[in-house]
């Protein structure tokens, strides 16, 4: 008799059933233990969200959806399949969600930043799910060599602190200023009228390069980093509120205008092509907020998934 797994994630592998970790990866508990090529790792803060709060949930969430990618994402565009490859031998692990604080953000983005430099020294990859966008400024302290940043935005994130509110998801870009290593910020995709102008003029004197979506339209999306010198390390920030609002409704900060599926592929591709990217986040899916389907969390989860993928196929054509 052929010999059949009892329990879920094996033979049928249906995306409703086991325990959700991303891309049923195997899960690690103890960082001690970790070797991965990749780390995912949960941040699910979102006390840093001025507005409707919710996002929290968002690591949890997308993960559930990218349950929905059976052991690999096939691209019928160019015939291949992403990320079979790291699945099968293991080299995507999951080390689960950051113990946040209640009330203390200080004390939770300390905790990002010590995880987030675990994970380095075991040689992986941070992969982080948010939360809401504070969480960007601990995941980049944690580096130590010098990476460029390119944040992929409605928003710039970029306000002053003031009254003490440090971790809040609308000052991280303008808090990556103060780090040594951080050797220039990219902002793509901003073009909400919320903005403030000083924040522009701020952004652009302290040397960040902000490409607006006209801008985007106008040169391509697979141009965004034409200013940046192959090659070297980076890392990538993406906000769900890129992509236009009409395809984001789990998320409280859509803004009409932005990128369409299509678009962020190619920028994201463009990207893993031409830097070598040594970690990246994804934030500000609001699961209370979405339609039935969950369709943002299931964006989300195929955008990193998606994004990993092009990474990975650049790595492995190193070797
Ligand atoms: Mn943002």
């Amino acid at each position: 008799m052929e010999k059949e797994n009892l329990r879920s994630g094996q033979d049928a592998n249906r995306g409703y059933s086991g325990v959700p970790t991303f891309l049923r990866s195997p899960y690690c508990e103890k960082i001690e233990d970790l070797d991965a090529d990749y780390a995912i790792l949960g941040v699910p803060y979102d006390e840093g969200s001025p507005f409707v709060g919710g996002s929290r949930f968002c690591a949890r969430s997308v993960r559930e959806h990218s349950l929905r990618f059976r052991g690999a994402l096939y691209d019928i565009e160019n015939d291949k399949e992403y990320l079979k490859e790291a699945l099968k031998n293991k080299r995507i692990i999951d080390v689960g969600d950051i113990d946040v604080v209640p009330s203390r953000g200080d004390k939770t983005m300390e905790k990002v930043t010590t995880v987030v430099t675990q994970i380095q020294m075991k040689g992986a990859m941070p992969v982080i799910l948010g939360g809401d966008h504070t969480i960007t400024y601990p995941v980049v302290r944690a580096y130590k060599k010098p990476i460029h940043v390119i944040q992929l935005d409605a928003h710039m994130d970029y306000d002053p602190i003031s009254k003490g509110m440090t971790y809040i998801n609308s000052t991280s870009f303008r808090l990556l200023h103060e780090l040594k290593h951080v050797k220039s910020l990219t902002q793509v995709g901003i073009r909400s009228m919320r903005d403030k102008r000083q924040n522009i003029l701020d952004a652009r004197e302290n040397g960040s390069t902000i490409v607006t979506m006209p801008e985007v339209r106008k040169n391509g999306p697979g141009k965004i980093i034409n200013h940046l010198p192959e090659g070297e390390d980076c890392y990538v920030s993406i906000d769900v509120d890129a992509y236009d609002m009409s395809l984001v409704p789990g998320c409280v900060s859509g803004e009409p205008g932005g990128f369409t599926f299509d678009e962020l592929k190619i920028s994201l591709q463009s990207i893993a092509r031409k830097m070598n990217v040594v970690g990246l986040d994804f934030v500000e899916v609001n699961p209370s907020l979405d339609v039935g389907t969950g369709s943002t969390s299931y964006l989300g989860a195929l955008t990193v998934s998606m994004f990993l993928g092009f990474i990975d196929e650049k790595v492995r054509m190193g070797k």
